[in-house]
This record gives structure tokens, C-alpha cells and sequence, in this order.
């Protein structure tokens, strides 16, 4: 498929100068394009949705639609412009464009002078992480969560996952299984911690809410030069879901002393004084609307995020890697392996955890 199609697609004209595929994301296609008309540049972000992940990528742009709105009407006269995506539309007037061959696609205005970062040493930056994500939260908590998609379902359903998980175990499709048996018997022996939220969430302890569900801390947009945060991206999994899964989910990806991918795993483990910045930043947005039970159980999501990727991991590596993107033919089990390290440092750290969150609630 050649770009130029999507160019025309979405009626982008001037001069393509530049295009680059930015690469941090594990499931979409995605690329920076630089155009020139009339002396000015403009840039826009444009995506493949992968449709193997997302099978109604239409319902996706239709929560995105309502989801962007809701939050452009919230924000403050001065945070509009930058504080949310602009979308692209097509020449038929809606908000993706699918291509000859099938291919689903979307594009919005690259916001001006923003970066993303792929990791947090300086704990201030991660403490505006936290903040921007409660926001996010707060911002969303009227919404009304029954217009809303459910674009993965089950997609933080740990009982579900870990049942697909056993069941891949048994039909080992990709003969795998059998170097995996140290870490199929780890997750064996947390699965009650890995299913502690899903239960609380049927017995009715826990509050649905309209969650983002992937706050890795690369889905947040920051002022290049000020590094104050200006929008939250990746909505495509904004669904009814727990606060503990997005602070979880952010603990898991921003806290942890390595990446999330890392090979050597004794760099791996939770960087407790990351953890206080994001939790000072999060729970100082939602502590007045959150429930007792929400704010006890928050490093519970830390734990569940974390063991429930390690399942998703290692569910996709013995299943012949087709979910995830790879950057190498192990990379499934690499990812897997550092989940578990982390896991297991968390468990550890626990309490630690807990003191730490009752200081800022
Ligand atoms: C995927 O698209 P991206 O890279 O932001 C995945 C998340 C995982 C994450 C792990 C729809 O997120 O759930 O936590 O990879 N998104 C989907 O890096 O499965
Ligand atoms: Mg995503």
C-alpha cells in the first residue's frame, strides 16, 4: 500500500518532506508524515489500526469521536488546542479511510513542539504522568460509560486471560511449552494475586469507571521545551474499566528500573521512589472521588498489571507470536521473562507500596 493513497484519503496536499515510522508502540502501524505548503510545515501522525487486535476498528473511531469531544469541552480555553487529538477526516467525511486492501487508517494533527517519553528517570516527569492520567480520569468521570464500545472485551479480565492462557498451554501450538515450564508454573502459583481485582469487581467492592486501560507512560504527550503534559493519546482502549488498572499499568511500564522488554534481568525490579512520584501525582487528582477499597487496592493493579502482561506475553509467545509486534524472534519470551522478574519484586515491595499510597491519600 503506498502512502500517497492515504495522502490523497485524507486530502493532505503541499509536499511530502519527511516520513518516518516511530516505533513505540507494540500494536499499530505508525508514522510521522511532514508536509509543506506554501512555505509552512505541517505534520500529522498517521496509523494502520491492526485489525488481527482490533476486529471493529470502526467502533474504536466512534468512541474516540465522543471520548475527544467530551475532553475538548472540558479543558480550559488556553489547553484546548494541544490538549486533545485532532482527527483527520476522509473525503467521505468520517474519521478513518479503509484502503483497497482492506487496510484501516487514521490520521491526526501532529500537536506542535510535543514528545513522548519512553522512560521516566527524573521522578518530577513522572509525577505529571500520574497527575495527567487521574486527570484523565476525573475529566472522563461523567461520561456516559454505556455509549461506549467495548472495543477488547474481557481485555483486563485476568480470569478470562489466564483460562486462554491454560487452554494454549494444553494445545501448545507452537511446541514452546516445553522451554516455558519455569514460568508457566510461576504464573500457576500467582494466579489467585493475578485474578484478585476481576473478583472484587463481581462482587461489587469496586466501582466500574471509564479507564484509558494502556497507560504506559509513551501514550502521554508533553510540551517539548516546558515538559508539562498536554494530552493523553492511544485511546483506543478507553472502556469501562478499574482505576486500579490504569494506575497498575502505568506503575508497571514507568516504575520499573529497566524496560519492559529488558533481556538482563537483573536490571529489572520497581523503583519504589518512581512509584511515590506517579502515586503523589495520581491519587492527588483522585483521591476525593475515589472509594476506600479503590485506594487500598491500587498496588493490587500494580501487581495484576504486571502478571497479566506476563500471561499476554507469554500466551502470544506459545501461540507462534500473533498479537504482538517483535523486534526479534524471542522477543515474546524476553518481555515475559522481565513481566515475571517485576512481578515478583513487586509482591516483595507490597507494603512498601501501600505505606507509600496512604501518605498521599
Ligand atoms: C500494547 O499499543 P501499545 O504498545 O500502547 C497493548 C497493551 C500492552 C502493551 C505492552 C491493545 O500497547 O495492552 O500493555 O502493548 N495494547 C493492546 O507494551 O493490546
Ligand atoms: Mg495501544
Amino acid at each position: 500500500m503506498e502512502l500517497s493513497e492515504i495522502y490523497r484519503a485524507f486530502m493532505l496536499d503541499g509536499e511530502c518532506t519527511a516520513c518516518t515510522v516511530l516505533k513505540n508502540g507494540n500494536i499499530n502501524k505508525t508514522y510521522k508524515v511532514d508536509f509543506i505548503k506554501d512555505g509552512e510545515e505541517h505534520s500529522y501522525i498517521i496509523q494502520k489500526i491492526n485489525t488481527y487486535v482490533f476486529k471493529t476498528p470502526e467502533h474504536i473511531m466512534a468512541n474516540i469521536d465522543g471520548v475527544t469531544e467530551h475532553l475538548y469541552n472540558k479543558l480550559p480555553k488556553e489547553r484546548k488546542e494541544r490538549g486533545v487529538l485532532h482527527y483527520l477526516k476522509a473525503q467521505d467525511g468520517k474519521n478513518y479511510y479503509v484502503d483497497k486492501e482492506g487496510g484501516f487508517w487514521r490520521g491526526y494533527g501532529f500537536v506542535p513542539n510535543s514528545v513522548t517519553f519512553d522512560s521516566f528517570a527524573d521522578p518530577k516527569l513522572f509525577e505529571s504522568a500520574g497527575s495527567a492520567f487521574g486527570e484523565f480520569q476525573l475529566l472522563l468521570s461523567d461520561y456516559n460509560a454505556s455509549t461506549l464500545y467495548e472495543i477488547i472485551p474481557g481485555f483486563h479480565d485476568t480470569k478470562k486471560r489466564y483460562k486462554a492462557f491454560f487452554e494454549k498451554v494444553e494445545e501448545d501450538p507452537a511446541g514452546r511449552v516445553k522451554e516455558c515450564r519455569e514460568e508457566i508454573e510461576f504464573l500457576r502459583e500467582v494466579r489467585a494475586s493475578g485474578e484478585l481485582l476481576v473478583n472484587l469487581l463481581e462482587s461489587g467492592e469496586l466501582p466500574v469507571r471509564v479507564t484509558h486501560n494502556d497507560t504506559k507512560g509513551n501514550n502521554i504527550l508533553f510540551d517539548k521545551d516546558t515538559e508539562e503534559t498536554l494530552a493523553i493519546i492511544d485511546l483506543d482502549t478507553v472502556m469501562p474499566g478499574l482505576v486500579a488498572y490504569d494506575f497498575g499499568d502505568a506503575i508497571r511500564f514507568g516504575a520499573n528500573f529497566s524496560d519492559e522488554d529488558e533481556p538482563d534481568i537483573s536490571k529489572t525490579g520497581l523503583d519504589l521512589i518512581r512509584f511515590e512520584a506517579f502515586t503523589k501525582g495520581f491519587v492527588g487528582q483522585i483521591k476525593n472521588t475515589a472509594t476506600k477499597k479503590e485506594l487500598e487496592t491500587l498496588s493490587d493493579g500494580a501487581i495484576v498489571m504486571t502478571i497479566e502482561l506476563a500471561v499476554r506475553f507469554l500466551h502470544d509467545y506459545l501461540d507462534g507470536d500473533k498479537y504482538f509486534k517483535l523486534n526479534y524472534p524471542e522477543h515474546n519470551i524476553v518481555r515475559t521473562r522481565c513481566q515475571i522478574a517485576l512481578a515478583k519484586d513487586m509482591i516483595k515491595k507490597k507494603s512498601l507500596m501501600d505505606e507509600i499510597i496512604k501518605k498521599y491519600v
